[in-house]
């Protein structure tokens, strides 16, 4: 089932098509309307009218998260604030926040891309939808509540936290989808066993868990703990939130929705274009924005783009799942580990719980990385034979993977800091 076929289903000639004529129209609009970006193109002698084809649009400078800061907090916005009828802002650890904006005509897309992926992963009318991401100034939970009321199901705003009680409602309400981050979910699931609950004692079917980076041996893994089916999407604050693309029921990759984003993929260093299939730097454009145009929005998210149709018979380019971004990467001893490598392994292992934080510290001049992780079992405490064989067996596999020696220390189940959001697993110590 499709929420808008006529769109999905056009052929990559239409899609080109219209992606061209919208890009040529946003450059236009965001140059006549946003001081930045005249004064960007002006400084390089670049005219709207020079832009012709795809190529010519290679020649607009970036937009950075810092360009969001030193615009803060309203003067990227190319309408009257009259015309502005929501704000978002994103989290961000320090600093000001990035500030967005969205005019009627804005929040009707947003929720007609939301609506997408939700109706593309078996979503119906007929769900009753848990929303446990946090309500308020973060995209998603408002994103996602949107695109349900849209799609005509029955949304429920609980919003993050109270994790016992969240599941007392999802068993008496009998929801049927749960939304959630990845690593919240994981938590509930916990908390779902710990209460003596079954997959079966529940009503859910289908779980829907973007906003942060999640492997395929964590969706595995939240797709045996509550025996549903999963959906993976992704966005993010600059560019309008959750909707810039997500996963069908096929779970093959994220379909972006390409009439309203154009999305490239850089050379990390050179900032060069990427053939398709080759991973690189996310950087995206607002086709349709009105409120907030973004041209060339570096993400920092390092994917790469497929523009195979889908089985599901969708055209619309696939992003393969987000490996890292490029502030992520630690650089251990000269060699690159993305924290998505350390996820991959210890996921795929039944010993292993749902839980682990990465320790990075300097002895000397020596980069060492610990991994913390909690087994799935206490009773493994008990003999010490198997735990060694166990924390060899992983210290072996992440050398063959990351190519360097870690540190493994095995912890008790459920002793780790646990996350009703983002997780933060990373703790870097080197320059404190
Ligand atoms: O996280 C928007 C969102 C909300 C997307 C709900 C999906 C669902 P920000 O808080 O601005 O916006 O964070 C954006 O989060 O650049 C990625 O690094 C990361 N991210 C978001 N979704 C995914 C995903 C929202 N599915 C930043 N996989 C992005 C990997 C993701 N990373």
């Amino acid at each position: 089932m499709f929420f808008q076929k006529e769109i999905e289903t056009m052929s990559r000639k239409e899609i080109e098509n219209l992606q061209l004529e919208r890009i040529k129209h946003i450059v236009a609009y965001a140059y006549d309307n946003v001081p930045f970006y005249k004064e960007k193109f002006d400084k390089i002698g670049l005219k709207p009218s020079h832009i012709k084809t795809f190529r010519d649009y290679e020649n607009v400078p970036f937009t950075t998260k810092d360009d969001f800061r030193s615009n803060y907090p309203y003067s990227l916005f190319a309408v009257p604030m009259d015309d502005i009828v929501r704000i978002h802002a994103s989290s961000g650890t320090t600093g000001k926040p990035v500030v967005v904006g969205y005019t009627r005509k804005d929040l009707d897309i947003w929720s007609d891309v939301v609506a997408r992926f939700i109706v593309s992963s078996g979503g119906r009318k007929s769900d009753i939808v848990q929303n446990a991401f946090g309500y308020g100034l973060f995209t998603g939970a408002l994103g996602l509540h949107m695109g349900w009321e849209k799609v005509g199901a029955t949304v429920v705003p609980i919003s993050s936290g109270n994790t016992e009680r969240q599941i007392m409602l999802m068993k008496d309400l009998k929801v049927t989808a749960l939304i959630a981050t990845p690593s919240y979910g994981l938590y509930m699931g916990e908390t779902m066993l710990n209460m003596g609950l079954k997959p079966s004692d529940l009503s859910l079917r289908l779980g829907f868990f973007g906003a942060e980076a999640s492997t395929k041996e964590t969706h595995e893994q939240l797709r045996k703990i509550f025996g549903i089916k999963t959906n993976d999407n992704y966005g993010l604050t600059e560019v309008m939130g959750p909707g810039v693309a997500g996963e069908c029921y096929l779970n093959d990759g994220m379909h972006i929705a390409e009439d309203h984003f154009y999305a490239e993929i850089l050379n990390k260093e050179t900032f060069k274009s990427m053939g398709e299939n080759e991973y690189g730097e996310l950087v995206i454009t607002t086709l349709t924005k009105e409120g907030l145009p973004v041209l060339r929005y570096r993400t920092k998210d390092i994917t790469r783009i497929s523009k195979k149709p889908c089985a599901c018979s969708r055209t619309m380019a696939r992003m393969d799942k987000i490996i890292g971004r490029t502030d992520d990467m630690l650089i251990i001893r000269g060699v690159n580990v993305f924290p998505s490598q350390i996820e991959a392994v210890l996921m795929d292992m039944e010993e292993v719980g749902n839980s682990f934080e990465i320790i990075v510290d300097r002895v000397g001049y020596m980069d060492t990385l610990e991994v913390r992780i909690e087994i799935s079992d206490e009773k493994l405490l008990l003999d010490y034979g198997l735990l060694e064989k166990l924390r060899d067996r992983i210290r072996k596999k992440f050398k063959e993977v990351l190519q360097i020696d870690v540190k493994v220390k095995l912890v008790e189940p459920m002793s780790l800091q646990r996350f009703e959001g983002k997780a933060r697993r990373v703790k870097d110590l080197r320059n404190k």
